[in-house]
């Protein structure tokens, strides 16, 4: 069985974080691992309170898991300080596993997940990264990037796909993800839902493709079947709590296998 990596925070509610993570691993048939960046404390209404795990503990949580497991892939969420960034950045930094970088700024339910004196050192990721996954927000902080204003491809140490442009053609919205590589750009559409249930659907989608590279897809085949597994997990999710509800990992990568 592949094994897979989650660097992330901790999501009490259960929706994003790592435990969106780990449930999005088991969902596609890959093992996750995880080291705890921050524990946070929230529901699908907000976060109330973060606390962040020591430099020296994040390290000894991924020094446990790398000298035990061949790592097949790793997926790389909330950071929040430069004190982390500096410790996930010197742990990828000589490894040939693939990396899927998402540059966690802010939740669905708008709070802060990221310090703002971190984010010019976020960047500092990208070199080793195979590719990030920034919303139009984390876009515009990371790589200047504004949709509609022009056709510009990010350029970037790393493949880049930045989620959720929302497209009106004349009968339908749709959801567009655009995948930038190498200068070249590849579209991924999805019909657009009109929910509240999009708490952890970022976390959710890089986790997907980094158990899709674990499992030997190619990057696009990956992002082609994450998009569709957000989709399905976002129209299938349960309906609980009372702010931006969780979706439903298990069934969504039912749907798209
Ligand atoms: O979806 C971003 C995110 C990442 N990591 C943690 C979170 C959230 C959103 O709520 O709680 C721990």
């Amino acid at each position: 069985m592949k094994v897979v990596l989650t660097i992330a925070g901790s999501d009490s509610s259960g929706g994003a974080g790592i435990q969106a993570d780990l449930k999005t691993f088991e969902a596609f048939g890959v093992f996750g691992t995880s080291a705890l960046t921050v524990l946070t404390a929230q529901n699908t209404q907000g976060v109330r309170d973060v606390l962040p795990v020591s430099a020296e503990f994040l390290k000894a949580q991924l020094e446990a898991i790398q000298d035990d497991f061949e790592i097949s892939a790793i997926k790389i969420g909330m950071l929040y300080s430069n004190e982390i960034i500096d410790v996930v950045r010197e742990f990828i930094k000589d490894l040939k596993t693939p990396v899927v970088f998402d540059p966690v700024f802010i939740s669905k339910a708008g709070s802060k997940l990221l310090n703002d004196d971190a984010i010019e050192n976020m960047k500092s990721i990208l070199p080793y990264a195979t590719v990030a996954t920034p919303n139009l927000f984390e876009a515009k902080g990371m790589f200047d990037y504004e949709a509609g204003r022009d056709n510009k491809v990010i350029t970037s140490p790393c493949a880049v796909v930045v989620k959720n442009h929302i497209v009106q053609t004349s009968i339908h919205k749709k959801s567009l993800d655009i995948l930038m590589i190498s200068g070249k750009k590849f579209n991924f559409i999805s019909p657009y839902v009109n929910t509240e249930n999009t708490h952890g659907t970022g976390c959710s989608f890089s986790s997907a493709i980094a158990a899709n590279l674990a499992l030997g897809k190619s990057l696009q085949e990956s992002v082609e079947i994450s998009k569709k597994f957000i989709h399905n997990a976002i129209v299938n999710a349960p309906h609980i709590g009372h702010g931006k509800g969780p979706i439903a990992h298990k069934i969504g990568a039912g749907l798209c296998q």
